[in-house]
């Protein structure tokens, strides 16, 4: 059986690109919801439904557990979906924790959506781990659909970022967090603008091995000797999807349909 893997569009693939890695051996189903994309700034009621849609759509293609690979999806929509599927899933939330311990001058930059970053999750994970750090919290919208675009390196790309960027390194943060899974894909241009010093943190890989410790916790791995194979779904227009999925996933050759 597949791990089910979705996100409001691409942004997800750079958290299935780490499960892929630590784990070979599994099928990976994923579901860009690239007709509703952006999340960033709808209405969570919206994505909630959103939400409650794909996982049924993903338990019926056979998934064993669910990786909400949103920031954005997982702050709004996790406790519902824990309510209402008896499959275990693993949501995402912005690495405050290990940026808090990887800083030095006790500041550091959050870059995320405006829907997580007002989210009920996002504060209380703040209350719980920063306490005594300052957190420059910074939304970012219109860089969900730059990405979207595969436009990673453009000038119009590092313009709207250095924007962004310009508050928090204004205010000395000395660590970023990528709290969206789009942003990972455009973490060389971040890392070049902030320059060296600074750490630039996402929970890609955590959230790939929690989702290994689960499935050997639950005897849900897949002991096989055979290379997992990926299936790529879009709500959205599928030759655009198969482009940029194409270009961000760590293999050639993907190709993608549309859901019915
Ligand atoms: N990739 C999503 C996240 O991690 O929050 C958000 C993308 C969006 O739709 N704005």
């Amino acid at each position: 059986a597949p791990i089910g893997i979705f996100d409001s569009g691409v942004g997800g693939l750079s958290v299935a690109r780490e499960i892929r890695r630590l784990l070979p051996h599994e099928d990976i189903v994923y579901y860009a919801d690239s007709a509703f994309c952006p999340y960033g700034d709808k209405d969570p009621a919206i994505i909630r439904r959103r939400e409650l849609t794909i996982v049924d759509f993903l338990v019926k293609q056979g998934a064993k557990i669910i990786v909400v690979a949103c920031n954005t999806a997982s702050s709004t929509g996790l406790e519902e979906l824990r309510k209402s599927f008896t499959i275990p899933i693993v949501g995402m939330e912005p690495a405050v924790k290990p940026a808090v311990a990887a800083s030095k001058s006790g500041r550091i930059g959050v870059l995320a959506t405006c829907v997580t970053i007002a989210g009920d999750r996002f504060s209380s994970l703040v209350k719980r781990f920063a306490e005594n750090t300052t957190v420059i919290t910074q939304p970012c919208p219109g860089l969900v659909e730059l990405i979207e675009a595969g436009k990673l390196d453009e000038p119009e790309t590092e313009e709207v970022l250095k924007g962004f960027l310009q508050p928090v390194l204004g205010q000395n943060a000395d660590t970023v967090v990528l709290g969206c899974t789009h942003y990972p894909f455009l973490r060389p241009l971040v890392q070049r603008l902030a320059g060296p010093e600074v750490a630039v943190i996402d929970s890609g890989f955590a959230v790939a091995r929690q989702v290994s410790r689960l499935l050997y916790d639950l005897d849900l791995i897949n002991g096989g000797s055979s290379q997992g194979i990926e299936t790529f779904y879009t709500s959205g227009d599928q030759s655009l999807a198969e482009r940029v999925i194409g270009r961000l996933w760590i293999r050639d050759n993907i190709s993608v349909q549309r859901v019915p």
